[in-house]
């Protein structure tokens, strides 16, 4: 199994609940390495250019006005077969069909306020890396 990056967010939902030490403490004890970090507010121009692919969503709207409503935490983690395993860090998308024990499971409220973001393929996460992080920032 080869080492890769994927690109995480913690969401506005759980920065604004002060839930981020508690989710980078799963993401250490998971065994990810923290490649950059960076906190910032997202405007909505700015997500709608990372959802792009949800353009035609019914909830694209409600998705892009919560993305930024509040600061966000944006990450580079890396890990052996770190995609995935970043995926089932979270837990499924709706936290009331994620299993326990999943950061989505534990602290998400709602299909929307699902406290994290994971990159779901190769593809997306070097698009996702690339939208947030210049070269410098992940030697
Ligand atoms: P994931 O983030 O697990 O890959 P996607 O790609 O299906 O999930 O959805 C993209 C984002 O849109 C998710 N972060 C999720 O919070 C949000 N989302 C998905 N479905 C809904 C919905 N029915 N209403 C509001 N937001 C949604």
């Amino acid at each position: 199994m080869a080492i890769e990056r994927t690109f995480a967010i913690i969401k506005p939902d759980a920065v604004a609940a002060g839930q981020q030490g508690e989710i980078l403490a799963r993401i250490q004890k998971a065994g990810f390495k923290i490649v950059a970090m960076k906190s910032m507010r997202l405007t909505k121009e700015e997500a709608g250019g990372f959802y792009a692919v949800h353009k035609a969503r019914p909830f694209f709207g409600e998705l892009t006005d919560f993305m930024s409503s509040g600061k966000i935490i944006a990450m580079v983690l890396e890990a052996e077969n770190g995609i995935l395993k970043w995926r089932d860090t979270m837990g499924a998308t709706d936290p009331k069909k994620a299993s326990p024990g999943t950061i989505r499971h534990d602290l998400g409220t709602g299909i929307g306020t699902n406290c994290t973001h994971g990159s779901d393929a190769p593809e997306t996460a070097a698009f996702e890396i690339s939208y947030f992080f210049a070269g410098m920032e992940l030697i």
